[in-house]
């Protein structure tokens, strides 16, 4: 596979510092030489400009730096649709949760419809509306399926980008209470941690595939490391107790790998200056190995 890397240093869309040096932290671990050494060919473009939050003005306290966010989707939307016709895998480097807005824009300009797995502790569910911060990054999903603030549901102008029946959110531990009777009333399939406890990692991926990829279309998997189990993964701006095992995520990206359904994948939320020795930025690496084919045995 030809994969080209686009990294985001977004931290405008959530307000801890350090997301931003999350796509640096993630190719000092390794990133290019192991995908190659799984015989991939890499091509990585570098990083898209972000705008400094000091340099920008915060604007509506309900959709903090909404202007320069939705810039930097419209950009990041051009390269992953250019990456897509160019016959190369996108894998997107965050950045805070807010770049899946460009992301994923751009890959269901080119795969529609897209099914889309969103492994998070949170579902990223809240409009102007029920946001309880005012952080993009707890907007993005419910942008994408079309509610919300018309500037973040119309970037590269149509709307909407994915149908909620198409949309799982996986690892979800701490949502909203209007964010929950939005993710109901749309009829977002949530696996919750207590799910993913009951029924088990195997059955929730394979029920997870077949619902986002339902008529055959391509998936992407949008990957918070705030999902994992903050002992696992403690650079993260938001850690919730409870989250996934190493072995939990670690199958669920062999699954997706095995599905042959995945179109591209972002990373995000790694925050480098609460992290413990890049750990989490080395966990990124591993997950994404085995989401693009590392096998064990
Ligand atoms: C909360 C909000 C969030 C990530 C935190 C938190 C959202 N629901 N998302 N960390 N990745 O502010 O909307
Ligand atoms: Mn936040
Ligand atoms: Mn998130
Ligand atoms: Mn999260």
């Amino acid at each position: 596979m030809n994969i080209r890397i686009i990294g985001v240093p977004m931290d405008l869309g959530a307000d801890r510092r350090g997301v931003d040096f999350g796509a640096s932290a993630i190719r000092y671990a390794g990133l290019s030489d192991q995908l190659r050494r799984l015989g991939h060919s890499v091509h990585d473009i570098g990083n898209i400009v972000v705008p400094q939050p000091e340099s920008q003005p915060i604007g509506n306290p309900h959709l903090k730096y909404l202007d320069p966010i939705v810039q930097v989707a419209e950009d990041l939307a051009q390269q992953v649709a250019d990456a897509l016709r160019s016959n190369e895998f996108p894998l997107i480097l965050g950045g805070d949760h807010s770049i899946a807005l460009g992301s994923i824009s751009g890959v269901a300009s080119v795969h529609r419809p897209l099914g889309v797995i969103w492994i998070d502790a949170h579902a990223d569910f809240n409009t102007e509306e029920t946001t309880p911060s005012g952080n993009i990054h707890g907007m993005i999903l419910a942008a994408l399926a079309g509610l919300g603030n018309e500037r973040l549901t119309h970037v590269g102008g149509w709307t909407p980008k994915l149908n909620p029946d198409n949309i799982v959110v996986i690892g979800a531990r701490d949502l909203d209470p209007g964010e929950q009777a939005l993710l109901r009333a749309h009829h977002v399939h949530v696996f919750t941690m207590s799910s993913i406890d009951q029924y088990g990692m195997p059955e929730v991926l394979r029920q997870a595939i077949e619902l986002a990829g339902r008529q055959g279309q391509g998936i992407h998997l949008s990957m918070d490391m705030d999902s994992m189990d903050p002992r696992e993964a403690p650079g993260v701006g938001t850690p919730v107790r409870g989250g996934l095992s190493y072995r939990e995520a670690h199958l669920a990206m062999e699954m997706l790998a095995d599905s042959q359904r995945l179109v591209s994948m972002d990373v995000v939320e790694v925050n480098s200056i609460l992290d413990q020795e890049n750990a989490t930025a080395r966990l990124a690496v591993e997950l994404i190995l085995s989401a693009l084919g590392k096998k064990i045995l």
